[in-house]
C-alpha cells in the first residue's frame, strides 16, 4: 500500500518561526491534540529531534495562550512516543482466538483485505445498518459520525456512553435553545492582544459548575486561564459537592448533593428574577418565554432547592446575587452536568442564567459561534461528512431514533443504550460488524455495565480497532489492530473548542515517524477508498486538504498559513446578535426558531420533553430508591479528572503512574472510621449491580455520606488474557453504574449519582475480584433488571435527603 506521505513529509521551505536548528537538534515547533488523548486545545510544544529520534519536548513560550505551560502528560510524550507496548504496526488474529494473545504482525493491505472481506460479506447479508462504528471522546477522527457515515455508510455511529453523557447533550441543548454550539466561557483566547486585549474585559466572577478544568482542559478550554484569571482580579465560585483545589481558592463552594443541579440553577433564577437583578433590556429584546420561566422557577425558592440540594439557603441567595450584580460573569458548563439524568433541565436552567443577566457573547461572559465568519460553516462542513448523501431509509433505520428522535436526529447518532439492546437482542436488528475506534469502553470508561457490552462485542460476527495502544478492549473483542499515529507524526491542525466557538486554530506540525502508524484522518481515506469508495474517490485527497476546505469556506486563512504560523488567534467579535454575526442568513437575533433565546423551548415541546427546566430526582438516589438506600446508603461520585491520566491512558507510563499508581476512592474520615477502614487499604464497593475494589484515600474534601471513585483503572502490566484481561475487571467503577436511566431526551446517567455500599477489602475478596468482576460478588449474579427505576414517581419527596 502506498501511504499519502507526500502530505506528511516535512516542509522546509517555511523556515525559522516553525522549525530551526539547536544544540545540533532540529526544533519543531507544534501543538498538540490526540494522540495521547486529550481535548483539542492545542498547546504549543517545542519538540527536540536528533538523528530522527525526539530526544527533549518543551513547552513553546510563543504560543499566544499557553505561553510555555504544559502538563504532565505531554511532558511525559517522549515516553508515550516510544513506549515498547505501543501499537505501530498493523495485526491480526484468528476470531476464535478473541481474548488470546496470539496477535500476529500483518502488512496494512492483509489488514485492509480482511476488514474489506468482513464488510462485504455483512453488507450483502444484512445491510450497511449492521455495522457500528464507535468512538469515544474528543479525538482527531471524532469528527461528528464520519467514520459510520462515511467510511463504513452506515447511519449507526455510537458514542457508547449510557445517555450520551458528555457533551453531545451540552451541544444539542444549547442548538435548541440559544442556536448555537454550546457558550464556553471567554477568556480572551481568540484575541491577540489576550487579556490585556482592548476588547475584552475580566470577568468579576467565574462559576466552576461541576468543572475543574485545572485538571480536564476540557474541549478546548485553557484550564491554566482560570489562574490567569484569578491573578486579574476574577473570582470564582464552585459548585461542586467536592472542595478541589481551585474550590480551596474560591469565595464560595456551593458542596450540592451530586444530580440537583437543575433544582439549584432553578433557585438561583428565581432569586435573580425575584430581587430584579436581572439585565431587563436583554430580556425583552432577546429572549422568549421570560414570563412562563419566571412562573416556573418561582416554584423553586431557595429553601426548597436548599433541601433538595442539601446546602444551606444563603448560599443560594449568595451565589444568584454574586453573579447577578457581577459585570461581566462566566459559568464554566462541565460534564456533570451532562452526566445527570436530569442535565437536560440543568443546562436549560444554566443557559437561562447566562442569557438574563446579560452575559451571553459579551467580552468576559460566554463566547457564541459567529455564523458568518464561518465557525458555523466549519462546525456544519465537519459534521455533516458522509450523511447528506446517505438514502432516506438507512437515515430513517439509525437506532433508537423512535424513541429518542431529539438526541438521534440533532446528533445523528444511534442512541447508546438503545445500540447496546440491539447487540443483545438483536433488535430491531442484529449487528454483525463493529470498529472500535478511539474508545476503550470494557475498561471503566465510555460504557456503564461494560461486562454486558463485553459479552455482546464477542458474539458479533466481526469486530477491528483502531488505536495507538493495545486494551482490554482490543484484546477482548477484536480481530484487527490498525495502528495510529501520535500527535508528533502528523500533520494537521486543531481546533479549539471542536471548531465551534471564535478561538483559535492550531497546527500539528510532524515531528517524527514511528512504525506505520498513521494519522487518523489518512486512515479514514485508506478505509473509506476500500470499503465505501463512492463517498471518497475524486473527494480531498487527505486531511490538509479536508480542512482547507472547510477553513477556506471557515476563515480568511488556509491551511499552510496556520502550518506557518503554528497558531493562528480568530480575533473575536461580541454582541454578534446586534449585528446579525449569529445567524448563517445575517438577519440579527439568535439562530433559532424565534431568532431570540429560547427559555421555553418548542423544540423540546414537540419531542414531548417540558419545555421548560424541571427538577427531577436521580434515577438511584435515597430519595429516588429508599428501599435500595437502606443497603447502599452511601452516594457514589465517579470520575474527577486526574491530570496524570486521560480516562484508561497513560497507566503504562511510568512518570504518570508514580503520580497515582493505584486506583483511588476518596472517603469521608467519618465514613472511613465507621468501616474501619484506613489510609490506602484496598475497599470493597458494591451495589446490586456489581462490585469492584480500589484503595482509600481519605480526605475531608468529601462530605459524610458520599464517595468519589477513580474512572479508566486496568493494569497493563498484568496477564493480557481473557478472563483476566489485564485486571480490567477488579477496579472497574462502571461495574455498579446501572444502563438506561437516562432523561426522557435520552441523555443522561448515574455515573455521579449511584447507591453503593463499602467495606474493608478482605484478602479472600482481592484473590477472587476477576471472578466478582465477571460473574458478580459471592457467585451472585450480576442485576441487570430495571426494577428501581422511578424517574416519573409523583410521590417521591425531594427533601428526604
Ligand atoms: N465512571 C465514569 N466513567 C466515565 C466518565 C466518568 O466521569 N465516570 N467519563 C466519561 C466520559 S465524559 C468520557 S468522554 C468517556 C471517555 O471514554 P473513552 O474515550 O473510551 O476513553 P479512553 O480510555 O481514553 O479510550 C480511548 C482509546 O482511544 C485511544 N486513542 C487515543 N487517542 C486516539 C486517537 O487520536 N484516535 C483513536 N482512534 N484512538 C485514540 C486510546 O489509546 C484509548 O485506548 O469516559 C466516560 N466514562
Ligand atoms: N487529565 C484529564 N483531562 C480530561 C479527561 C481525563 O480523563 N483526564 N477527560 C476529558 C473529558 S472526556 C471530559 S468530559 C472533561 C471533563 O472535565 P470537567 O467538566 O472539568 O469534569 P470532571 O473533572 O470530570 O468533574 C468536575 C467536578 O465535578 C464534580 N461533581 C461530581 N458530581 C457532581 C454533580 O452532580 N454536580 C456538580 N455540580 N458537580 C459534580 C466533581 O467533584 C469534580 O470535581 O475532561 C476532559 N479532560
Ligand atoms: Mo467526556
Amino acid at each position: 500500500m502506498e501511504f499519502n506521505d507526500a502530505a506528511v513529509e516535512m516542509r522546509d521551505d517555511v523556515g525559522k518561526p516553525w522549525r530551526y536548528e539547536e544544540d545540533g537538534c532540529t526544533v519543531t515547533r507544534t501543538c498538540v491534540w490526540s494522540a495521547p488523548g486529550c481535548h483539542p486545545v492545542g498547546c504549543g510544544l517545542k519538540v527536540y529531534v536528533k538523528d530522527g529520534e525526539v530526544v527533549k519536548v518543551e513547552g513553546d513560550e510563543n504560543h499566544p495562550v499557553t505561553k510555555g505551560r504544559l502538563c504532565v502528560r505531554c511532558l511525559a510524550m517522549k515516553d508515550f512516543l516510544y513506549h515498547p507496548d505501543r501499537i505501530i504496526y498493523p495485526m491480526k488474529r484468528d476470531r476464535a482466538d478473541r481474548g488470546k494473545d496470539k496477535w500476529e504482525r500483518c502488512s496494512w493491505d492483509e489488514a485492509i483485505a480482511i476488514i474489506k472481506k468482513n464488510y462485504d460479506e455483512v453488507k450483502e447479508n444484512y445491510g450497511v445498518e449492521s455495522m457500528v462504528a464507535f468512538m469515544g471522546t474528543g479525538r482527531q477522527g471524532n469528527i461528528g459520525a464520519t467514520g459510520a457515515h462515511r467510511v463504513l455508510g452506515s447511519p449507526n455511529g455510537c458514542y457508547p456512553l449510557s445517555g450520551f453523557s458528555c457533551y453531545g447533550p451540552r451541544v444539542s441543548i444549547t442548538m435548541d435553545v440559544v442556536g448555537s454550539s454550546y457558550p464556553e466561557i471567554d477568556y480572551a483566547g481568540g484575541l491577540p492582544g489576550g487579556y490585556d486585549d482592548p476588547a475584552y474585559q475580566i470577568p468579576e466572577i467565574i462559576i466552576q459548575w461541576g468543572k475543574e478544568p485545572i485538571y480536564s482542559s476540557p474541549d478546548g478550554l485553557f484550564g491554566h486561564s482560570i489562574i490567569d484569571l484569578m491573578k486579574r482580579g476574577a473570582k470564582l465560585i464552585n459548585i461542586n459537592p467536592r472542595i478541589t483545589w481551585t474550590g480551596s481558592r474560591a469565595i464560595l463552594n456551593v458542596q450540592l448533593r451530586p444530580g440537583t443541579d437543575a433544582a439549584l440553577a432553578m433557585a438561583m433564577l428565581n432569586v435573580i428574577i425575584s430581587e430584579n437583578l436581572y439585565d431587563q433590556d436583554f430580556v425583552e429584546r432577546w429572549c422568549y418565554g421570560f414570563e412562563q420561566l419566571a412562573e416556573r422557577v418561582a416554584e423553586m425558592p431557595p429553601e426548597k432547592a436548599a433541601e433538595i440540594c442539601c446546602v444551606p439557603a444563603e448560599q443560594i441567595y449568595r451565589a444568584a446575587r454574586l453573579y447577578a450584580n457581577a459585570k461581566p460573569a462566566s459559568i464554566a458548563w462541565g460534564v456533570s452536568i451532562d452526566q445527570s439524568p436530569n442535565g437536560a433541565q440543568a443546562g436549560q436552567a444554566i443557559l437561562a442564567l447566562m442569557s438574563i443577566t446579560g452575559n451571553m457573547d459579551v467580552p468576559g461572559g460566554q463566547v457564541l459561534v459567529d455564523m458568518t465568519a464561518g465557525d458555523g460553516g466549519m462546525q456544519e462542513d465537519i459534521d455533516s461528512v458522509g450523511w447528506p448523501e446517505m438514502k432516506q431509509e438507512l437515515k430513517d433505520a439509525i437506532i433508537g431514533r423512535e424513541e429518542f428522535p431529539f438526541y438521534t436526529g440533532g446528533l445523528k447518532m444511534s442512541q447508546a443504550d438503545r445500540q447496546l439492546d440491539a447487540l443483545e437482542t438483536g433488535k430491531p436488528y442484529a449487528i454483525h460488524f463493529c470498529w472500535l475506534g478511539e474508545t476503550n469502553l470494557i475498561a471503566p470508561t465510555c460504557s456503564a455495565q461494560p461486562k454486558r457490552w463485553y459479552d455482546a462485542l464477542r458474539k458479533v460476527d466481526f469486530n477491528f480497532a483502531t488505536d495507538t495502544w493495545m486494551t482490554p478492549t482490543i484484546q477482548g473483542c477484536c480481530d484487527v489492530v490498525l495502528p495510529l499515529a501520535s500527535s508528533l507524526e502528523m500533520e494537521t491542525i486543531v481546533p479549539t473548542h471542536y471548531g465551534g466557538s471564535p478561538n483559535y486554530v492550531g497546527a500539528l506540525n510532524k515531528c517524527v515517524k514511528c512504525g506505520e502508524a498513521v494519522p487518523e484522518w489518512e486512515l479514514y481515506r485508506i478505509l473509506g477508498l476500500a470499503l465505501n469508495p463512492e463517498a471518497w474517490e475524486n473527494r480531498e485527497k487527505d486531511f490538509k486538504e479536508f480542512y482547507d476546505i472547510a477553513m477556506m469556506r471557515a476563515y480568511d486563512f488556509d491551511y499552510d498559513e496556520v502550518q506557518k504560523k503554528v497558531v493562528i488567534q480568530r480575533d473575536v467579535s461580541y454582541r454578534k446578535y446586534e449585528t446579525g454575526k449569529l445567524r448563517p442568513d445575517g438577519a440579527k437575533g439568535f439562530n433559532t426558531s424565534t431568532g431570540r433565546i429560547q427559555l421555553y423551548s418548542p423544540m423540546f415541546e414537540a419531542v414531548g420533553e417540558d419545555p421548560l427546566p424541571y427538577y427531577f430526582e436521580a434515577p438511584t438516589t435515597p430519595v429516588s430508591t429508599p428501599d435500595l438506600a437502606k443497603d447502599y446508603p452511601l452516594t457514589m461520585m465517579t470520575g474527577a479528572r486526574e491530570i496524570g491520566y486521560f480516562h484508561s491512558e497513560g497507566r503504562q507510563i511510568e512518570k504518570l503512574r508514580d503520580l497515582c499508581p493505584d486506583p483511588l476512592v476518596e472517603l469521608n474520615p467519618v465514613d472511613a472510621d465507621e468501616h474501619g477502614i484506613k489510609e490506602g487499604d484496598w475497599v470493597r464497593i458494591e451495589n446490586p449491580w456489581g462490585v469492584c475494589f480500589l484503595r482509600a484515600k481519605i480526605t475531608p474534601i468529601i462530605k459524610e455520606g458520599y464517595i468519589q471513585a477513580q474512572h479508566g483503572w486496568w493494569f497493563p502490566e498484568e496477564d493480557a488474557e481473557a478472563p483476566h484481561l489485564y485486571g480490567v475487571w477488579k477496579s472497574n467503577i462502571n461495574t455498579l453504574i446501572p444502563h438506561s436511566r437516562m432523561g426522557k431526551l435520552g441523555f443522561g446517567a448515574p455515573f455521579r449519582t449511584t447507591l453503593v455500599k463499602i467495606s474493608k477489602a478482605s484478602e479472600e475478596d482481592l484473590v477472587e475480584a476477576d471472578r466478582y468482576g465477571l460473574e458478580g460478588a459471592d457467585g451472585k449474579p450480576l442485576d441487570h433488571t430495571d426494577n428501581f427505576f422511578r424517574i416519573d414517581d409523583p410521590s417521591l419527596d425531594p427533601a428526604a435527603c
